[in-house]
């Protein structure tokens, strides 16, 4: 202990993956999970739907609309920059952030549509930077077993194999894949050790970047 204020702020984890590959009923989990623990945490997703832009990107996933592909990309983004202040304020008041996708799925999606991938990344650069990206990573032909797609404008076999081929070309170190189509709790068990250690880093001050 040097005396200083401490710097203690939530974690940014970011789930991505295919459509299907599980990510929302382990963002759950890993709420309740952290939540039992005594941490402050709270869920959340992008797109965001409830926003003005989020019901434009909604309307364009169900096929109520039709956009340029560089339009939607760029509604997408800006649906993560109206969150930003927001996010950075419960970062830094200690709050721990899991998000149901963010940047990646905005390179990986448009990109698989044949956008030029650093095209696709310029609108991302100053959101905050995820301290952990969690992969679930999950064959593109098992994904779309499980229960069916539920009929939004990505939600096609052959789409999501692009978007898979995609998701391979932004990985990168910082992020830890986990293989998805293991059984629910092994994935699971996995996500909460590595979602654990990360958290008790940010709490011991590592600085918030963008
Ligand atoms: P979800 O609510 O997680 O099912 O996401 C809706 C769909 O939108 C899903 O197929 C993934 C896709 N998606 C999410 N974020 C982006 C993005 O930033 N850009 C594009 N083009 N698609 C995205
Ligand atoms: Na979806
Ligand atoms: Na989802």
């Amino acid at each position: 202990e040097n005396g200083h204020k401490s710097d203690s702020r939530g974690a940014l984890i970011v789930l991505e993956g295919l459509d299907r590959s599980g990510k929302t009923s382990q963002s759950s989990r890993l709420i309740s999970y952290l939540e039992g623990l005594g941490h402050s945490v709270e869920s959340w997703r992008f797109p965001d739907r409830n926003t003005g832009v989020g019901q434009m990107i909604s309307s364009y996933l169900t096929n109520k609309s039709q956009l340029d592909d560089h339009a939607i990309h760029l509604l997408f983004s800006a649906n993560r920059w109206e969150k930003r202040s927001l996010m950075e304020a419960k970062l830094r008041s200690g709050t721990t952030l899991i998000v149901d996708r963010y940047s990646f799925s905005g390179v990986a999606f448009s990109s698989a549509k044949g956008l030029d991938m650093e095209w696709c990344k310029a609108p991302e650069m100053g959101l905050l930077a995820p301290d952990m990206v969690l992969y679930l990573d999950i064959p593109p032909e098992k994904a779309a077993e499980r229960g069916g797609y539920g009929g939004e404008r990505y939600e096609q076999l052959e789409f999501q194999r692009k978007v898979a081929h995609s998701y391979q070309l932004l990985h990168d170190a910082s992020w830890k894949s986990i293989d998805a189509s293991l059984p629910m709790e092994d994935v699971e068990k996995k996500l909460k050790e590595m979602v654990l250690d990360c958290v008790t880093t940010c709490q011991k001050g590592k600085a918030l970047s963008n």
